[in-house]
């Protein structure tokens, strides 16, 4: 009886193989169709964190000129948490104008207006490493309105 069971087993199986490769014929077209759902699925997640990109996520930074009128940062050293877009809202409460620049290795890649008691939002694409920030009113580096922007 184990050896009938055994010999009818073994047709089953070779049945079960042939079922399994017609199968994939018709599994393969249902999918295709799972295949477009997961495909829609990742696309709404990026879309989320390209979201998350142009938000926040510790690359919006705050900078603000000494409001007393001193000819300083509040802020020597600024840290974004990620390369990307690095967003610095930038403040002037002070009767004095100040600006704010940020170089790269000696070239600049972004540059405020020179404002007094008003603020400027500004932004660059940042690649990981350190960035120089400084105001370029003549006079005002040289008294110490530089800091460090470092990008992780
Ligand atoms: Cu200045």
């Amino acid at each position: 009886m184990k050896k009938t069971a055994a010999l009818l087993a073994l047709p089953l199986a070779t049945l079960a193989l042939i079922a399994g490769c017609g199968g994939d014929d018709s599994s393969s077209d249902s999918s295709g169709t799972n295949g477009s759902n997961e495909a829609a699925q990742p696309a709404q997640q990026s879309g989320g964190a390209t979201a998350d990109q142009a938000g926040s996520g510790g690359n919006v930074l705050e900078l603000q000129a000494d409001p007393s009128g001193a000819l300083a940062y509040e802020e020597t050293s600024l840290t974004a948490e990620k390369p990307g877009k690095v967003q610095i809202d930038f403040t002037n409460d002070s009767p004095i104008g100040h600006d704010v620049v940020i170089e790269k290795d000696g070239q600049e890649v972004a540059r405020s207006s020179v404002i007094t008691g008003s603020s400027e939002v500004v932004s660059f694409d940042a690649k990981a490493g350190d960035y120089t920030f400084y105001c370029s009113v003549p006079g005002h580096r040289e008294a110490g309105m530089e800091g460090t922007l470092t990008v992780k």
